[in-house]
């Protein structure tokens, strides 16, 4: 059961397997080398807002460990790396002047994986927005995605040469939803109006960096990260089956909509249209240009019923319970079969592109005992993705990647460091890191590839 060799032997030769990060969650650092506060240093810095007011000031040290962990990602037997880039190490006032030592820490990530033989994927957004922007309004306000466009170039000229990939943002569900309606990650608002500009800034600020990176190095992979949900509805019964329909445009559809077919949903629109800031002429266009990839990030399926309350607002959903007993430490559902559901569904909905999973993995939060740590549910958990990202190629599907998340354990958002998704433990007193049984397994896995059995071209 789950021999990394059989496993093996289901992935195309020239299939990537990769580890990711992400800058706030792991770096540290974040004082050092001219870099300033991101709306994440604030909002996890005020009370209440993340487990135990624990913040990304120390993390995993990984700013002043970037060797022993390029060497740790060796060792792991990947052939790619997805990390992300600060903005505030680069452009720490958000616009203004550009600091050389926060792309000079970058050159040095960048060129180690090259002479290491690691491909390097980088994410120019993985949420930490350089805090002054949030004065001039965040992602609600247009000039941010203008803001984002110069950072996007400014990073592109001096890193695009080595990059074998970029992705313009990582999962801006989080950075629009999550963080402006639901309230849970930076800057907090719960506010629907708050929301509906950082969608579509947000969506700009990805075509305007489409137009950065092609501009400056049109060669280069050019990809968006989505976390797409599987929406599944509680009941067979019509009003579930509407209510699911109405979750997919909600959640999935103003992402892929914009981005793939160059219009938000009908459904959304027609709830939220008039509340809408101003979509300008040739904002869609600037949204929807070709991309090379894309990249889903997919941990457990999203349940929805029908909210009966009068007056509820669109989606007018409420949580269905989890169907699988399995849940992560994290409270999580663990139901495998909705990867293959969301893959199949999105494929039939929308023309993609070429997709890497570029997040996939498990919380749970066992520690070192002898030296060793036993997490074998996590192992499981990889291992039976992995099965349903094989069937998915057999079946035609253009899967060219999988990164598990996350390289090692680290800051979990409002989690704190409470929540581990490592395959590599990190004692967060001494920063030793030590391979757990999943990484372990991972490694022999992975230092398979690249094979010589590749894709018919
Ligand atoms: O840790 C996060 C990551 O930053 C984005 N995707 C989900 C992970 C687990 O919650």
């Amino acid at each position: 059961m789950n021999d990394p060799k059989i496993l093996a032997d289901r992935f195309p030769g020239d299939f990537v397997f990769g580890v990711a990060t992400a800058a706030f969650q792991i770096e540290g650092a974040t004082k050092m080398d001219g870099r300033k506060p991101s709306i994440w240093d604030a909002f996890s810095n005020m009370p209440g807002r993340v487990y135990g007011r624990h913040n990304g000031d120390v993390a995993c040290d990984h700013y002043n460990r970037l060797e022993e962990d390029l060497d740790l990602i060796q060792s792991l037997g990947v052939s790619a790396y997805r990390f992300s880039i600060a903005w505030p190490r680069i452009i720490p006032e958000g616009t203004g002047p550009v600091n050389e030592k926060g792309l000079d820490f970058y050159d040095r990530l960048v060129d180690g994986l090259k002479a290491r033989g690691i491909k390097a994927f980088a994410t120019l957004y993985h949420w930490d927005l350089p805090l002054m922007l949030a004065g001039d309004g965040g992602w609600t306000a247009r000039q941010t995605a203008y803001a984002y466009q110069r950072y996007a170039k400014t990073v592109i000229a001096r890193l695009g040469d080595r990059l074998d990939a970029v992705a313009t943002f990582n999962e801006p569900w989080c950075s629009v939803w999550l963080s402006h309606l639901y309230g849970i990650h930076a800057p907090g608002e719960r506010n629907m109006d708050a929301a509906l500009h950082a969608l579509h800034f947000t969506n700009l600020a990805h075509g305007l960096g489409v137009a950065a990176i092609r501009a400056e190095r049109p060669q280069l992979a050019a990809g968006l990260v989505l976390n797409a949900h599987s929406i599944h509805a509680g009941s067979d019964g019509e009003a579930d089956q509407a209510a699911a329909a109405r979750a997919f445009d909600f959640h999935n559809g103003v992402f892929f909509g914009p981005v793939f077919k160059g219009e938000y949903p009908e459904s959304f629109l027609s709830a939220f249209g008039t509340r809408m800031p101003a979509i300008e002429p040739g904002d869609m266009e600037t949204i929807s240009q070709p991309l090379d990839w894309w990249g889903l990030n997919y941990y457990t399926p999203m349940r929805v019923s029908h909210d009966p309350a009068e007056g509820a607002e669109f989606p007018a959903t409420v949580p269905a319970p989890p169907v699988a007993d399995i849940r992560m430490d994290i409270g999580w559902e663990v139901f495998t079969p909705a990867l293959g559901d969301l893959i199949r569904k999105l494929n039939a909905d929308y023309a993609l592109p070429a997709c890497y999973i570029t997040e996939n993995g498990a919380c749970y939060n066992m520690g070192v005992e002898n030296g060793a740590v036993d997490d074998q549910p996590r192992l499981d958990y990889i291992a039976e993705h992995l099965g349903v990202t094989a069937d998915l190629i057999r079946e035609g599907y253009p899967m060219r990647g999988y990164f598990a998340w996350s390289l090692m354990d680290n800051f979990e958002w409002a989690e704190g460091y409470r929540m581990r998704f490592g395959l590599v433990h990190v004692d967060y007193e001494t920063q030793l890191r030590t391979i757990k049984k999943s990484g372990r397994w991972y490694a022999e896995l992975a230092g398979a590839f690249p094979k010589g059995n590749h894709r018919a071209a």
